[in-house]
């Protein structure tokens, strides 16, 4: 071994000290600080992933923009369409003091190369499904976000602390949406039932696959970049909703569904894996056409970037003349 060689790994060796240290006090890691490699791109995976998400997000509830039943409720779908796009930006940003480029990440959702959360890929099919993505789907995303505002990663983390609040009224309008119907006409309420039978599985499927197939969360939670397993989160996500159902007056379409006094959990049947598998394949109901428009908005948006881009170049040579 030559000198440098040796004085390299001792160099490394401290920085991995230095990094593991930080990790074991619950201390964030910053942009700037070492980090191992593969610490990073997990990172970038996990906050990409996040981000396209929140940005294929605003397209199955922004279906429903142009036939909200009122000002209202135009009202407010506007302002959680709208939040869910500021998501996807501060998510890319995180992302971006990791080295990763928005544009590059961009690419690579339209070419599928990233991927986006299984949910999106599921029709909304009538307004009822407004309320219960807010009730449901907003209420796994809190469930599993509230949780990452304690990531190891400072960026990602003090993104997540503003997301949850957001996500906190999203999850409430869907919640009234959802009551204001069920205290309305029996076809009102035969809409939220059969709306909640169409997204329970997809919401449990969102936590990701069961513990013993996940293959990141192990080294995820060592890096404290993960604070709970997919299964711990999906079972805090059941026993949250339950009482939230009853209250509402909906069943959950799960027959093993029920308190389970001893585990002091309630039980629950598995969601169908083959059907999660095939989501994230691409082969899910609306992949194609959630991914196609995103092509189309991105390739449609050039003249904004150009425009924007000519803008800063001009700013800064005005700044520098
Ligand atoms: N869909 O080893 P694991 C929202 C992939 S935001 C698609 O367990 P990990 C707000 C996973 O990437 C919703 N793919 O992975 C909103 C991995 O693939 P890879 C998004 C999934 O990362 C509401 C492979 O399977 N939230 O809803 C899914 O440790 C309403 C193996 O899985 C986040 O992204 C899935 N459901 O755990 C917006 C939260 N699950 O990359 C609009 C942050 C797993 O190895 C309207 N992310 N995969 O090829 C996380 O917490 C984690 O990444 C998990 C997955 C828990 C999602």
């Amino acid at each position: 071994m030559t000198q440098t060689t040796a004085r390299d790994e001792h160099v490394e060796h401290e920085l991995e000290a230095g990094f593991d240290a930080v990790l074991a006090r619950h201390d964030r890691i910053e942009p700037r600080d070492w980090m191992p490699e593969g610490y990073r791109k997990t990172l970038v995976r996990q906050v990409a992933q996040h981000a396209h998400s929140e940005i294929i997000g605003m397209q199955p509830e922004g279906n429903w923009l142009t036939r909200a039943p009122s000002l209202r409720r135009k009202a407010i779908l506007l302002a959680k369409v709208q939040d869910e796009a500021g998501h996807g930006l501060y998510l890319y940003s995180a992302a971006e003091t990791l080295g990763a480029s928005r544009a590059d990440l961009t690419e690579k959702l339209i070419s599928g190369a990233q991927k986006y959360s299984s949910i999106f890929n599921y029709p909304t099919l009538s307004y009822a499904d407004v309320g219960t993505i807010g009730w449901l789907v907003d209420g796994a995303a809190i469930c599993n976000q509230v949780p990452l505002c304690r990531t190891s990663y400072g960026p990602y983390g003090r993104a997540m602390i503003r997301i949850c609040k957001e996500e906190s009224f999203h999850q409430r309008q869907g919640y009234e949406l959802l009551m204001t119907m069920m205290r309305g006409t029996p076809e009102q309420r035969e809409m939220v039932q059969e709306s909640v039978n169409r997204f329970w599985w997809p919401a449990l499927m969102m936590f990701g696959p069961p513990d013993d197939e996940s293959p990141n969360t192990a080294q995820s939670m060592a890096w404290g970049i993960k604070r709970d397993t997919n299964d711990e989160l999906r079972q805090k996500f059941v026993d949250m909703s339950v009482p939230q159902a009853q209250r509402l007056g909906v069943t959950f379409p799960d027959p093993e569904l029920r308190w389970n006094a001893e585990r002091g959990h309630h039980d629950f049947g598995q969601p169908d894996w083959e059907e999660f598998a095939a989501v994230v394949r691409g082969e899910g109901p609306c992949n194609a056409q959630r991914l196609a428009h995103r092509r189309r908005a991105h390739e449609e948006g050039a003249w904004v970037r150009e425009a924007a881009s000519a803008f800063a170049r001009r700013q800064a040579s005005e700044v520098r003349a």
